[in-house]
């Protein structure tokens, strides 16, 4: 077989699968989903899904995202399919769709990352539009309430589980929406996943987090299955934390088994400071089994099957409400 010639997995038990962080977010699951519904591929159907997202003007995705400290949004993205090959972008302030930079990189040049005025130049190159920069509505009340005091805390808001954004209202009164992860895998049993973001709301200037490095926000083996991560991105960069869940897999873990295990590790490098701040991943195996861990409580995901159901999860964390 020539090299990047579609491998089919004769390993093959799930017919189709798509996992995705949070539960405000079903609307994007079932975008994935649909896509992955007409044979596309799972690259496809995460790409399309986070599409989506950054469309939507929300809290922590896309350019009517929190800004940072200075008041200027910047958008981090990753791609990663079933042959290793990953893209990714960092630090970008006027692209619409970070996620189809980073598709585009793996897929046209010899790199995985560009960040910044490379990025965009590259973008440019490649015909996608520079978006002036804008606040959203949302965004710009926020920012000013931030500005009232302009506390420099780089933490997790546990009681809203929301990383210092205007969190996504759900009909039960909960809040649930961040990061942006994808997992999918389609009908020749390969595994594809994306992870976009805003980044930490007020995050200092040209602060990035996990969500754009593979192996920390975002991780595919099409021979074990995939993880992607959310919250504080520093603690998950520390332990590259989805390469572990995916490594812990490959070793025999159940999906929920991995992601607890690579929580356990964030916090036996940090015992103190880990009540402080919220880390969940969620994680698929090659059988189309999932799961997911969190250190706190609020964590959720979405997932579609073929069977035609859609359910939202609670992951379990290890401290308790
Ligand atoms: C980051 N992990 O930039 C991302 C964003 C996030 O809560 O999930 N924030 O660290």
């Amino acid at each position: 077989m020539s090299c990047g010639e579609k491998k089919k997995d004769s390993t093959s038990q799930t017919k189709g699968i798509v996992i995705t962080t949070w539960d405000a977010d079903l609307a994007v699951n079932k975008v994935s989903f649909d896509v992955l519904k007409k044979g596309k591929s799972a690259l496809d159907a995460v790409e399309q899904g986070a599409i989506a997202i950054e469309n939507t003007v929300n809290c922590c995705v896309g350019l009517g995202g929190n800004p940072d400290r200075d008041g200027r949004v910047s958008l981090d993205a990753c791609i990663m399919d079933h042959l290793y090959n990953c893209g990714s972008v960092a630090f970008v302030r006027h692209i619409q769709n970070p996620i189809t930079l980073a598709r585009k990189i793996m897929e046209k040049t010899p790199h995985v990352m560009l960040i910044g005025d490379g990025a965009e130049q590259y973008a440019v190159s490649q015909g996608i539009p520079l978006i002036p920069s804008k606040l959203s509505a949302d965004a710009e009340k926020e920012y000013k309430k931030w500005l009232e005091k302009s506390e420099y805390k780089p933490v997790i808001n546990i009681e809203t589980k929301q990383s210092q954004g205007p969190p996504t209202k759900l009909s039960n009164g909960d809040y649930n929406h961040d990061t942006m992860g994808l997992l999918a895998i389609d009908g020749d049993n390969n595994v594809a996943g994306a992870c976009t973001t805003s980044g930490m709301g007020f995050k200092m200037a040209g602060r990035v987090g996990d969500s754009p490095i593979i192996g920390s926000g975002l991780y595919v083996d099409n021979e074990v299955g995939g993880a992607v991560a959310s919250g504080q991105g520093e603690e998950v960069i520390r332990v590259c934390g989805t390469h572990l869940v995916v490594e812990f897999m490959r070793n025999g873990d159940k999906p929920e088994v991995a992601c607890k295990k690579a929580v356990d590790r964030i916090i036996k490098i940090n015992p103190k400071k880990a009540i402080d701040f919220q880390v969940g991943f969620i994680a698929v195996n090659k059988a189309g089994e999932h799961g997911a861990y969190a250190i706190h409580p609020g964590f959720t995901y979405a997932v579609s099957n073929l069977e035609g159901t859609q359910t939202v999860i609670k992951a379990k964390s290890v401290f308790e409400k």
